[in-house]
């Protein structure tokens, strides 16, 4: 990890987003499973003998200490399994009052944002768009477009990540191609608290 005393720059574009990074993560669709809807089309997938990475993530974080930005980007591929489109696990922050900024650098995709009582948003990024994430917020980025989409990510260090209450209940709505084109739907599956 980085000292949190000394100053760091790292250079914007390229493949992965920020270089130089510490930490690379790459996330397949074997991790993937719980997530998206058609379970059947995953599997099918998987049958084939393909494991197909469906996001990397590329980070500078720093240990967990209140004052502290861990810097992220992350690439998500193009892609759907079934007709939805590939998208990252999606997430609340552990400590509920922090909060996150986006940047969008390539590609397009839309963030689904939801409270813990599932009152949820969907907001477009792409390069040249900042996005607020607020407190208490479940995060998701589905990438919609034909190429990959780029997005820098920056978060209190000690933010924490719950990954399990998403696992679990799902996202109150889901990004699918239809007729060659996103649309977002409720989802069926999603169980709310
Ligand atoms: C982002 C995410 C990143 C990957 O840096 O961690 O896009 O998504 P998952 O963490 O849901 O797999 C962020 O929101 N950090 O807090
Ligand atoms: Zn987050």
């Amino acid at each position: 990890l980085n000292s949190p005393l000394e100053l760091y720059t790292t250079e914007l574009g390229g493949k992965t987003g920020i270089s130089p990074y510490k930490i690379k993560v790459e996330r397949r669709l074997s991790d993937l499973l719980d997530y998206f809807s058609d379970r059947e089309a995953s599997e099918e997938i998987l049958r084939g003998g393909e494991d197909p990475i469906i996001y990397e993530v590329y980070e500078i974080p720093f240990e967990p200490l209140e004052g502290l930005l861990n810097v992220g980007c992350t690439v998500i591929y193009p892609g759907k399994v079934g007709d939805e489109y590939y998208f990252t696990k999606g997430h609340f922050h552990e400590k509920e009052s922090t909060s996150e900024i986006y940047i969008g650098m390539k590609g397009e995709g839309i963030i689904l944002i939801q409270d813990h009582e599932g009152k949820a948003v969907n907001i477009k990024i792409k390069p040249n768009v900042l996005v607020y994430i607020p407190p208490g917020t479940a995060h998701r980025t589905v990438n919609v477009g034909r190429e990959k989409l780029v997005f820098i990510a920056i978060y209190p260090s000690d933010a924490g990540h719950d990954y399990e209450t998403v696992r679990t209940k799902g996202f109150a709505r889901v990004v699918l191609e239809e007729d060659g084109k996103p649309i977002i739907k409720d989802n069926p599956r999603y169980k709310r608290e």
